[in-house]
């Protein structure tokens, strides 16, 4: 009797002790920051550079515009057709990675996500025909592989939401070289992508609830916006 009280007593000790540690160790709060060319999403990141135990991972740009010399940004933007398919594998894989890397901070600010590229870019490339449905097929069942056999985490996602032609304004004036091809039309059309993504829940998974942060906002005024939402990427009291 005596033995049986001590190791129930013992394995109630452990069980607690293996919840500490698994509570030492667990994941993250993952937050994604989605929206728009344009809407300030690395403006946001750096907003919450001044934080201490948080982890910040912008968008892997420059590894698009450098792959072994190669800029996959620049090919996908001069001749969507032919690079489509290309661009969007390694953005997928360069992604992926991303939401893998494992953080030694209680919180992780990631700049977009694999759900984004699937449900606004790439659906964009298959709606406007730039992608061949047998493209479209092969990139559509690598996300559904991923996002069912390995799991990605999505605590929240911040919505920069945009009006187009603000966003359109900034993007000529951020200059980034391959971008200055990009008629208006394709920022509404990724306007009404995200929005039907993360607002009007039209035709996809969510994988997160949604926080959305007027990001019209110039400059001077956007501060107060983003302090918004710091409660929550904090997880303040
Ligand atoms: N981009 C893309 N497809 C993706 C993700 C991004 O074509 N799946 C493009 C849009 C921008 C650039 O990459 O031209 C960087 O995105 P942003 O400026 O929105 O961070
Ligand atoms: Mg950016």
């Amino acid at each position: 009797m005596l033995r049986l009280q001590f190791s129930l007593l013992f394995s109630h000790k452990a069980v607690r002790s293996y919840h500490k540690m698994s509570a030492h160790k667990s994941r993250p709060f993952t937050v994604f920051v989605e929206g728009n060319i344009g809407s300030g999403k690395t403006t946001f990141l750096e907003h919450f550079r001044r934080f201490e135990d948080i982890t910040l991972l912008t968008e892997p740009v420059e590894e698009w515009r450098n792959l072994k010399g190669w800029n996959l940004l620049d090919l996908m933007y001069k001749d969507p057709s032919k690079w489509g398919m290309t661009f969007q594998s390694y953005v997928s894989l360069t992604m992926l990675e991303m939401h893998q890397r494992s953080t030694p901070t209680p919180v992780k600010l990631m700049e977009r996500s694999m759900f984004s590229a699937r449900y606004c870019f790439v659906e964009h490339m298959m709606r406007s025909g730039i992608l061949h449905p047998a493209e479209f097929a092969v990139l559509d069942e690598w996300f559904k592989f991923m996002t069912n056999q390995i799991h990605i985490d999505a605590d929240l996602i911040v919505y920069l939401k945009t009006t187009p032609s603000v966003v359109y304004e900034r993007i000529k004036k951020r200059a980034r070289s391959e971008e200055q091809c990009v008629p208006l039309s394709y920022i509404e059309e990724l306007h009404t992508l995200h929005e039907d993504w993360l607002i009007n829940r039209k035709h996809a998974e969510c994988p997160a609830p949604v926080l959305v942060l007027d990001a019209d906002l110039d400059l001077s005024q956007i501060t107060e916006e983003y302090k918004k939402s710091e409660h929550q990427i904090l997880r303040k009291a």
